[in-house]
C-alpha cells in the first residue's frame, strides 16, 4: 500500500463538499491521502496530537481547510513544521473573507501557504500538494504534467454563443 503522505484535514463535517476537491484531484493524480475532521476549537487535543504526531507518521504536506474563524491551518503550522495549505471554506455570513482572513494574516515565522475561497482553493491545495510531492517523484511529475496539458488543451480557442 502507498504511504500516505497528505494528510486533509478539516474543521467540520459541513467543510467535506469543499475539501472534497483536493481529495478528488490528489485520486485522480493517484496520490495517497488522509481524511480528517480535526477542530481547532471543539477538538483541540486531536489538532495537538495530529500536529505532533505529523512528521513521525511521514506526512509531507496536510491541506487544512476552515470556516468563519478559521484557525485550525495557522494553529496546525504552529505546531508542525511539516509545510500547511490553507484552504479559506466560504461562509454564509460573510461568503469566506472571514475564512480567507482568519488564515492568510499570520504572524512572521509561522507560514500557512493561502489558498483562493471555497472548491476552486481545495482543488488548487491537492494541486499544490502534488507539485511539492513530484519534485521528489518523477512518476508523479509525469502524472501531474499531463493532467496540466489536458487541461490547457481541454480549452477552446475562440468563444461560442452558448
Ligand atoms: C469551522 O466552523 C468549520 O471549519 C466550519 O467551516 C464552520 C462551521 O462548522 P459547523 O457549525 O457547520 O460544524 O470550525
Amino acid at each position: 500500500m502507498q504511504q500516505v503522505k497528505v494528510g486533509i484535514i478539516m474543521g467540520s463535517q459541513s467543510d467535506w463538499p469543499t475539501m472534497k476537491h483536493a481529495a478528488d484531484v490528489l485520486d485522480e493524480l493517484g496520490v495517497a491521502h488522509e481524511d480528517r475532521i480535526v477542530s481547532a476549537h471543539r477538538t483541540p487535543d486531536r489538532l495537538w496530537d495530529y500536529g505532533k504526531g505529523a512528521v513521525d507518521r511521514g506526512l509531507k504536506v496536510i491541506i487544512a481547510g476552515a470556516g468563519g474563524a478559521a484557525h485550525l491551518p495557522g494553529m496546525m503550522a504552529s505546531k508542525t513544521r511539516v509545510p500547511v495549505i490553507g484552504v479559506p471554506v466560504q461562509t454564509r455570513a460573510l461568503s469566506g473573507v472571514d475564512s480567507l482572513y482568519s488564515i492568510l494574516q499570520m504572524p512572521r515565522g509561522y507560514p500557512v501557504a493561502t489558498m483562493a475561497i471555497g472548491e476552486a482553493g481545495a482543488k488548487n491545495a491537492g494541486l499544490m500538494a502534488a507539485a511539492i510531492l513530484a519534485n521528489e517523484d518523477e512518476a508523479l511529475a509525469e502524472r501531474l504534467d499531463a493532467w496540466r496539458a489536458a487541461l490547457s488543451a481541454s480549452i477552446p480557442e475562440v468563444p461560442v454563443d452558448e
